[in-house]
């Protein structure tokens, strides 16, 4: 990932919050030269289907960068093992990067592990949210996430946060809630800048979703933006 990042000076995700086959994929080929990660809500999508995932995979593969299914796992380990590796979305054959919550307690890592593991992915888990009233802003229950992925950072490959949260160990830390032009939306969504994510609070990765393709917007071109003002971001607190 931080190769991949490095080669291509981006350090922004795309979070494809569209609920059609054509929209995602037209999104993603759009911003796929911009972008490190795509990050998908893949059962928004109405009309989803194996070929959807194709068509994903051969863009990743076109623009070269990795996808993250922001399925929010919260069941005990037996469950979310069926959830992650079989069903309609089958998300462990695809999606390079999962997460989630830590509130079933270690067992949902070991039933993810045990599925995802053998394929090569990896787990992020959400230490912190972005809304202010998050039950996961709580210092013990983030705290909590850091000592169980230590324990299993051989899968565990880093957290959602709105800061890096530990030097113990080269995880990666994503952060969603990043605009540009607004601080806000009606139902508790909170953006912060760029800077103030990945210069101040060294995070690695701003996740992007309605700043890049809302209404009005030209996604190429705010994808150029968010790119170049995360590049800039992080090169300022290299300096
Ligand atoms: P937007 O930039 O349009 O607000 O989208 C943010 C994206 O990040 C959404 O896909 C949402 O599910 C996700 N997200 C978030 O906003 N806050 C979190 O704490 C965790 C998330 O995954």
């Amino acid at each position: 990932m931080l190769l991949l990042m490095e080669a291509k000076q981006s350090n922004l995700s795309v979070a494809a919050d569209v609920t059609t086959k054509k929209e995602l994929l037209d999104l993603a080929d759009q911003v796929g030269p911009y972008i490190c990660l795509l990050k998908t809500h893949i059962d928004i999508i109405v009309d989803f289907d194996q070929d959807l995932i194709v068509q994903l995979q051969a863009l990743a593969k076109k623009h070269q960068f990795m996808i993250f299914e922001d399925r929010k796992f919260a069941d005990i380990g037996n469950t979310v093992k069926m959830q992650y590796g079989a069903g309609v979305h089958r998300i462990a054959h695809w999606s390079h990067f999962t997460n989630c919550h830590i509130v079933p307690g270690e067992g949902i890592i070991q039933g993810l592990k045990q599925v995802g593991q053998p394929l090569g992915r990896g787990l992020l888990l959400l230490a912190e949210m972005s809304p202010a009233d998050s039950l996961a802003n709580n210092p013990t229950y983030t705290a909590k996430n850091v000592d169980l992925a230590l324990k299993h950072s051989d899968f565990v490959a880093g957290f959602i946060a709105s800061r890096r949260l530990t030097d113990d160990h080269d995880f990666l830390t994503m952060t969603p809630g990043v605009g540009l032009d607004v601080t806000g939306d009606s139902m508790g969504q909170r953006y912060r800048s760029p800077k103030q994510i990945l210069t101040e609070n060294y995070s690695d990765i701003i996740i992007v979703g309605r700043g890049i393709y809302g209404t009005g917007k030209d996604p190429v071109h705010e994808a150029q933006r968010y790119q170049r003002a995360g590049w800039e971001a992080y090169l300022a607190r290299l300096s």
